[in-house]
């Protein structure tokens, strides 16, 4: 009855796999009618000029932006030999040997991940990760690895990026030869929100090891082993890193948290090791872990494990710097920090900062401060683009201690909140979402788990019911649909399993399973999804576009609709993309190697009674004209 259940699921039909699912929303392949590449820019210039970019709020003047400061010596040199090469010449075993030589602490950089995921919701584009990408892997050889994919970046790039996420891999792959490249692995759930089939699980994994991925941080949002095993496995079968996470939460000093206590965490560490995992990552994904505690952790890892140990966290509570300080005391190996410039708050602690901090002790980092200087200016810069995605958060602040609400999910709940129009009771959301964990029984909270427990949260302040209003009339509500399959058990098993009086009152009925939702999910047809899209999509289909789909159907196949309509638009710079064209102002666009476009605005046509404006261009000195609907 489970299997069943499972294939009848929503999810599974808009997860999915089989070919069913669009037959039966045809309208998701009305495509418009194709375009040259200069008539697809202009059209998206002009509707970004006319309506806005999404999400952000529409202003009749693109602000001004100096040009971002790129170091210029990264030109004049080769690229310095860096971890990727102690990789690709001594392999996974002789990388972990060399890890463990080293007495300085060792640094991963979380700049073109986490930290923007973090800070500004994972806005940033490939254009801009690009410009700094050669500077990168010249300036900062002697980083231990660049955390530059995964996550949330794979939905978000093709959501509202309108970019390819494998492309962003591929083209940083050549301009960063170097460097480790690290990926954030959600276990069962690869870079979803629910888990997958297996062969989905290792198709993904060989995929990305293919087109450049070398360390593959592995994550199950409920800490379930049995959520990571197979990537474990698949990661481990294509010669890359398997870095294998326990995430944490509560607080080991405090007696009074005794379901994560430290030696829970180092039972998890020595299953961890047994399965494979070539490196230990303690994911400290809220910020949660105090200094003391982080010896006290790592103290006790390091006698238990053989492996070696890197350490994430965020700095939202103000307390990270000091916490890695400890940490590195305590003799971990490798930790995450970010440039200055992308730093602190809920993103990661300063890279620059922790570079001065060790300096003249044992573990001193080595790193040059004016070199990474130079890149914290470019970010400076280039966060300015940004700022309409920033959160509002000032300060740093310590009650993250109460709500333990991961960095990478606030500044996206709050956005959430705003936008069911709960902005003025965030603080109510907040503590809801402490109330919620209580409820769930004390979880593990990190993606997909924490959203979950964030929509729970918000559901309850929305139509204002207290926890008791949950047992005594939870029989005539309709929980969130996230919340059912949880407690279904589509994310896996939490610790000491559900609440057993909630189960009963979400589930009303429905069938729950305790063993692992990939035994149960009948496996991808990749072959027949691949003649499906190409008679769809009237072109080739590559594993990257299969991948991207069976991940987020709906969400890739937007993006193929808004692709025929506007062209690539990652060749824009940003303010472009997010503003369009100030009146007068010409700007290059490089639409491929040695293409350039050169696009000026002219002027913008009076509303006519259609409800459109035409859009005066000159596009390589040429006149022309765009009509666009005006949505306002
Ligand atoms: C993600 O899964 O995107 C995270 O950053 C979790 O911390
Ligand atoms: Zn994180």
């Amino acid at each position: 009855p489970f299997l069943e259940n499972v294939m009848q699921h929503p999810d599974f039909l808009s997860g999915n796999y089989n070919t069913s699912f669009i037959d039966t929303k045809p309208e998701l392949f009305e495509f418009p009618i194709r375009k040259d590449r200069g008539t697809k820019i202009l059209t998206y210039i002009g509707q970004t000029i006319v309506n806005g970019h999404p999400g952000l709020t529409k202003t009749d003047k693109k602000p001004l932006f100096g040009a971002p400061r790129i170091p210029e010596t990264s030109y004049k040199q080769e690229y310095p030999a860096g971890t990727k090469q102690i990789l690709d010449e001594q392999g996974p075993e002789g990388l972990v040997k060399w890890i463990q030589q080293q007495k300085k602490l060792l640094v991963t950089d979380t700049t073109f991940r986490d930290a923007h995921q973090s800070l500004f919701a994972t806005r940033v584009r490939t254009h801009d990760l690009l410009q700094i990408a050669e500077a990168t892997g010249k300036l900062a050889p002697d980083l231990f690895s660049l955390e530059m994919w995964g996550g949330a970046t794979f939905d978000t790039s093709m959501r509202f990026l309108n970019e390819d996420p494998w492309d962003r891999l591929c083209k940083l792959r050549e301009k960063i030869p170097n460097l480790l490249f690290q990926m954030l692995f959600r276990g069962a759930n690869a870079v979803g929100y629910t888990n997958y089939p297996d062969n989905v699980i290792r198709k993904f994994i060989e995929t990305s090891a293919k087109a450049g991925i070398d360390v593959f941080r592995i994550f199950d949002s409920l800490n379930w082993l049995d959520g990571m095993r197979l990537a474990i496995e698949s990661v481990r079968e294509t010669g890359k890193i398997a870095e294998a996470a326990i995430c944490y939460t509560g607080d080991i000093l405090d007696p009074k948290r005794e379901k994560y206590n430290l030696q829970y965490y180092v039972n998890l560490a020595k299953e961890l090791e047994k399965a494979g995992a070539h490196i230990l990552a303690i994911k400290d994904m809220a910020g949660l872990l105090k200094p003391y505690a982080a010896y006290e952790l790592v103290k006790a890892l390091k006698q238990e494990i053989s492996i070696p140990i890197h350490l994430h966290t965020h700095d939202t509570s103000g307390n990270a710097g000091a916490m890695l300080l400890k940490a590195a005391e305590a003799g971990v190996d490798i930790v995450d920090a970010a440039l200055s410039s992308m730093s602190g708050l809920t993103s990661q602690p300063s890279l620059n900062a922790l570079a001065y901090a060790l300096e003249h002790d044992k573990r001193a980092t080595g790193l040059n401060h004016e070199n990474y200087q130079k890149l914290a200016d470019y970010w400076e810069d280039v966060r300015k683009y940004y700022v309409g995605f920033e959160t509002d958060m000032k300060a740093s602040n310590a009650e993250v201690y109460k709500h333990e609400m991961p960095g990478g999910q606030y500044t996206n709940l709050e956005q959430q909140a705003k936008a069911v129009g709960l902005g003025d009771r965030w603080g109510e959301v907040k503590e809801m979402y402490s109330t919620v964990n209580r409820m769930f029984g004390d979880i593990v909270k990190v993606t997909p788990s924490s959203k979950v427990v964030g929509d729970m949260a918000l559901f309850m302040v929305q139509n204002n019911l207290t926890e008791k209003d949950v047992y005594e009339r939870g029989e005539n509500i309709d929980f969130p649909e996230s919340v059912i399959t949880f407690f279904q058990g589509y994310l896996g098993q939490p610790h000491g399993g559900f609440p057993e009086e909630l189960q009963r009152v979400i589930l009303k009925g429905r069938d729950y399973f305790t063993s692992r939702p990939g035994e149960l999910l009948p496996s991808a047809d990749f072959e027949e999804i691949k003649t499906m899209l190409e008679e769809k999509l009237e072109r080739e289909i590559t594993d990257f576009d299969l991948l991207s789909y069976v991940m987020y159907p709906q969400v890739f196949l937007d993006m193929q609709k808004r692709q025929q309509e506007f062209g690539d638009v990652s060749v824009l710079d940003t303010p472009t993309f997010f503003y369009g064209l100030r009146l007068g102002e010409e700007i290059a666009v490089n639409i491929e190697q040695g293409k350039t476009l050169m696009v000026k605005l002219v002027s913008i046509g009076e509303i006519s009674p259609d409800g459109t404006r035409t859009i005066y261009f000159e596009l390589n000195g040429q006149p022309r004209e765009i009509n666009i609907r005006d949505a306002s």
